[in-house]
């Protein structure tokens, strides 16, 4: 039973004291605006001295730090592709980003990641299609893997909860 593993939430992704959160970075993995720029103020300078460590990351993929002064044991950086319109492989680049992110919180045995709506602010991307790739990744990996237990994908504002909402309720 799957649906159980998969729950929607609306809060900021800073204060879930899950053992990963996952960050909606650039590939500089040097910081930002949006989730990024709230992950790096709540968990402190540290998190920045260690991604400078880390040589970046291309789009699609992810990397991992500690979670500084966050509740999340971890962060898992994971950098979304820029919507240019839907036929530069964008969806794609959507998929990875989450099937990376998981892929990395299996390997650190994390029992709980939560997610934010990887590249539908700055990036641009639309957020129902975001959504449905959302919900497809995560259930196709929970399908096939033990680990994470569960996923949260975190809605920051009322809209952005709507659409996951029924997203959900289209995919279940
Ligand atoms: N908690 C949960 N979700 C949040 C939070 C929060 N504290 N803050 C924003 N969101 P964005 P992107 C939502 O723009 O589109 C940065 O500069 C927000 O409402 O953060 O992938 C990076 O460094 C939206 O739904 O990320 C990159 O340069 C979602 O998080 C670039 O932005 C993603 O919005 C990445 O752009």
């Amino acid at each position: 039973m799957t649906s159980v593993r998969l729950q929607v939430v609306q809060a900021d992704i800073t204060t879930l004291a899950v053992d990963a959160i996952v960050n909606a970075a650039n590939s500089s993995l040097l910081g930002g605006g949006g989730v990024d720029g709230a992950i790096h103020r709540a968990a402190g300078p540290g998190l920045l001295e260690e991604c400078k460590g880390l040589g970046g990351c291309p789009t699609g993929q992810a990397k991992v730090t500690g979670g500084h002064r966050l509740p999340a044991r971890f962060v898992i950086h994971a950098v979304g592709p820029v919507w240019r319109g839907g036929q530069q492989g964008e969806d794609e680049l959507l998929t990875s980003c989450y099937r990376e992110s998981l892929r990395l919180a299996e390997a650190h045995h994390c029992q709980s990641v939560a997610f934010p709506a990887i590249s539908t602010g700055i990036y641009g991307f639309p957020q129902d299609r975001a959504a449905g790739i959302a919900f497809a990744a995560c259930r196709g990996w929970l399908a096939t893997h033990d680990l994470p237990r569960t996923i949260t994908l975190v809605a920051f504002d009322a809209r952005a909860l709507l659409i996951l909402q029924s997203a959900l309720e289209k995919d279940s």
